[in-house]
């Protein structure tokens, strides 16, 4: 592959982006409560918050949508969709939610009752939040070296066998009702599982009974590193990887709006119809009939179409080299980065980016405001803001071992030239690290606070061309 990263499309729609000044900037940043969430994107000039929905669709997906059959059951759409699925997934059934945390909320308000336990090796805040309240505890099992942001590891995202059995014996296999996989990792920098991970944990979870879902957002990009890391994959397709990924899942959940290439949908499907027609109940009760679930005929065309370009080597190719090319130029700079680079999104490693900032004083929060003032780019805390939370018992705030900036990359979005503006502003930031300074929370809500939280400086201070902020 070339030193940079081909983007194999040409583009055929574009979007302006609005410029906007420096104090522009710092006054709609002081508007937003510093939260970037609270900003509008027009006023973004770079939007690294997500990789969630905000992927380009192909010309082929955009012609789909004129193909949508929007009739209350039964729309054609759906069996595209279902063949899709059952070709890529092998699961015999499943059905469309309109995002991931819609399959997440359905599958567990028929697995979680109060005091079990819900192993990951990492889950993502919305799985968190929703085992959560079920009553239920979710666990991280992610391999020691997930915790440290410098060693070179292929599968840092892997979850650690010896931990899982542990659990297990500790709770009880009763009181767990299912393991769950994410791949990529997202909450351990998007890193990948190796395939003997799944395979193992699978068998592991067998002899106890337990069933093994897998949280499926990027499991596209989770296979390409298969394919270019693990020994035995250089020579097998994307597809088949994924056929045998799957092949150890008694389920899965997916956010459509990852590697589904969609701007909006989920899936969840499973192996057993008894458990099918269970969460049926819940979906017709929540989301809407199984052949459509909260989605329109349209949106399950694009999404038939799109699973089966997350799945083409030049595109993934074009995907991960996107990412490793914006985290390699970091990393040569100096900036500290979680390593090696994920699949949807460089890690800015908080703690050694703001050494001096302590956690509950939202470092990755400040990092985030400074990056959008001084550049109009976007990206998200995911540390003390988005992953903490108080001891039921204790009352005590226990902080992520992780202290990150996600700098998510959108699918197909943006050019080489983008991501040069990029580091060129985070190389610039890390030489004024020092002005900046920590946050205190004025507003929380009790779940998923980072979305709607409002913030204050610590300490104002003028900063050059006389503008308070931070
Ligand atoms: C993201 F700030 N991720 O990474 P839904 N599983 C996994 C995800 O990454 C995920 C979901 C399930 C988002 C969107 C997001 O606090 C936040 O379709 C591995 O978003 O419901 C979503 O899928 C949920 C951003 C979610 C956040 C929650 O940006």
């Amino acid at each position: 592959m070339a030193e940079y990263p081909f983007e194999p499309f040409r583009i055929k729609v574009v979007e302006p982006i609005r410029m906007t000044t420096r104090d522009e900037r710092v006054r709609l940043l002081t508007e937003a409560g510093y939260n970037v969430f609270q900003l509008r994107s027009e006023d973004v000039l770079i939007d690294l918050l997500t990789d969630s929905g905000t992927t380009a669709m192909s010309d082929q997906q955009w012609a789909g949508l004129m193909t949508g059959d929007e009739a209350y059951a039964g729309g054609r759409n759906y069996f595209h969709l279902r063949d899709a699925v059952h070709d890529i997934f092998g699961m015999p059934y499943f059905m469309p939610t309109h995002q991931g945390r819609a399959a997440e909320t359905i599958l567990m308000s028929v697995f979680v009752k109060p005091g079990d336990v819900v192993p990951n090796n990492t889950h993502f805040d919305t799985t968190e939040a929703n085992v959560r309240v079920r009553g239920g505890v979710p666990l991280n099992l992610p391999i020691d070296e997930a915790r440290d942001p410098q060693p070179h590891h292929p599968f840092k995202g892997n979850l650690d066998l010896r931990k899982l059995r542990l659990c297990i014996e500790q709770h009880g296999p009763a009181n767990t009702p299912l393991a769950i996989m994410t791949v990529t990792n997202n909450a351990v920098a998007g890193q990948p599982v190796s395939m003997a991970n799944i395979r193992e944990t699978k068998a592991l979870l067998s002899e106890y009974d337990i069933p093994l879902f897998i949280d499926a957002a990027r499991y596209a990009e989770n296979c390409y590193f298969i394919q270019q890391r693990e020994p035995g994959y250089a020579d097998k397709p994307i597809i088949g990887i994924a056929r045998e990924m799957f092949s150890y899942a008694d389920g899965f959940m997916m956010s459509a709006k990852k590697d589904g290439m969609v701007n909006m949908g989920g899936l969840l499907g499973m192996r057993d119809q008894r458990l099918f027609e269970r969460v049926s109940v819940e979906l017709i009760v929540h989301e809407g009939f199984v052949t459509y679930g909260g989605l329109a005929g349209r949106d399950l065309e694009a999404l038939a179409r799109g699973l089966y370009e997350a799945l083409d080597e030049d595109y993934l190719a074009y995907r991960v080299g996107q990412v490793k090319y914006l985290g390699d130029r970091l990393a040569e700079a100096g900036v500290p980065i979680f390593e090696p680079p994920g699949g949807h999104a460089v890690y800015l490693d908080v703690k050694r980016f703001l050494p001096d900032i302590p956690q509950r004083q939202f470092p990755g929060v400040a990092l985030t405001g400074h990056l959008y003032v001084e550049a109009g780019v976007r990206g998200v805390e995911l540390g003390s803001l988005a992953f903490a939370h108080k001891d039921p018992n204790t009352g005590e705030v226990r902080y992520p071992e992780l202290e990150t900036v996600r700098l998510a990359l959108p699918r197909r979005v943006y050019t080489q030239k983008h991501i040069d503006y990029v580091v060129d502003a985070i190389v610039d930031l890390y030489k004024k690290r020092l002005e900046i300074q920590g946050l205190r929370l004025t507003y929380e809500a009790p779940y998923l606070r980072h979305f709607t939280a409002r913030l204050e400086p610590i300490e104002e201070r003028v900063i050059e061309g006389g503008n308070s902020i931070f």
